[in-house]
C-alpha cells in the first residue's frame, strides 16, 4: 500500500495537488471526496476544515495546496522540485505571496469586494491593480518563479495564475499567457489533467442527448 493517500474532488483546487503528485512521481492512493461528503466526520477527521485537497503521508496529515506542494518537494527530493540554495529567496518569497496577497486579492475581486483606495494600507494585497502589475513584470522577466528552472513553487504560482485567467478574474497578460503555456507543456500537467478530467466525468456522466 503506497505511503500516500490524496483526498480530493476533480472540481477543486486537489487538481494543484495532482499536478505535484504526478511532478514527484510517487505511488499514492486517491480518495474522491464528493461535496456532500466534505463535512462528514470521517472526512473532518482528515481536514478539520472540511475541505480538499489533503494529503495524509504515513501518519502525517497535510492541507493547504501550496503547503503541500513544498512538502511533497521537500520529501521526494529526487524529483529536483526543492530551491537550490540561491533559489530560495524566490521560492519562499512568491509561494507565500500566491498563497496570501493574491488568493485574497482575487476572490474578493471575484466577490465584487471592493475597499476605497485610503485603506490599501490594511489590506495585505494592497490592491487589485497592483498584485497584476507586480506579477506581470515578473513574469516579464523571468520563465519561472526562481528564474530559469521550473520548481514546486510553479506548480502553486502557475495553478493560481492559470485558473484566475480561465475563470476571467486575472486579465490575460502576454507575460502570463506564456508561462500557462510553459506550464502546461509539461508530461506531468497533462497527465494530471487526463486523470482528473476523467475522475470529473466519471462523477457526472454525459447526460443522454435529445434525438
Ligand atoms: N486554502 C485551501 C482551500 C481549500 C478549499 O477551499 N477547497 C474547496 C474546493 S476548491 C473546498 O473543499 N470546499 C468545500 C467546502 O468548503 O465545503 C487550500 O489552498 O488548499
Amino acid at each position: 500500500m503506497p505511503d500516500l493517500v490524496f483526498y480530493t474532488n476533480p472540481q477543486s483546487r486537489g487538481r494543484i495537488v495532482r499536478w505535484m503528485l504526478e511532478e514527484v512521481r510517487q505511488p499514492y492512493d486517491t480518495e474522491i471526496v464528493s461535496y456532500s461528503e466534505m463535512k462528514s466526520e470521517r472526512f473532518l477527521a482528515v481536514n478539520p476544515m472540511g475541505k480538499v485537497p489533503a494529503i495524509k503521508h504515513r501518519d502525517h496529515v497535510v492541507t493547504e495546496c501550496a503547503a503541500i506542494c513544498a512538502f511533497l518537494a521537500d520529501v521526494f527530493p529526487e524529483a529536483g522540485l526543492v530551491p537550490r540554495d540561491d533559489e530560495k529567496a524566490d521560492y519562499y518569497r512568491w509561494l507565500f505571496y500566491a498563497a496570501g496577497p493574491l488568493e485574497q486579492a482575487i476572490t474578493n475581486k471575484a466577490m465584487g469586494f471592493a475597499h476605497p483606495a485610503e485603506k490599501d494600507r490594511m489590506f495585505g494585497y494592497g490592491n487589485f491593480d497592483a498584485v497584476v502589475a507586480v506579477l506581470d513584470e515578473l513574469f516579464s522577466l523571468r520563465d519561472y518563479v526562481c528564474g530559469e528552472r521550473f520548481t514546486a513553487a510553479d506548480v502553486y504560482v502557475g495553478s493560481q495564475i492559470m485558473a484566475s485567467m480561465q475563470f476571467g478574474m486575472l486579465p490575460e497578460r502576454d507575460s502570463f499567457l506564456r508561462y500557462r503555456d510553459r506550464l502546461q507543456s509539461r508530461e506531468a500537467y497533462k497527465r494530471a489533467a487526463e486523470i482528473d478530467d476523467r475522475a470529473q466525468a466519471q462523477a457526472q456522466p454525459a447526460q443522454p442527448q435529445p434525438a
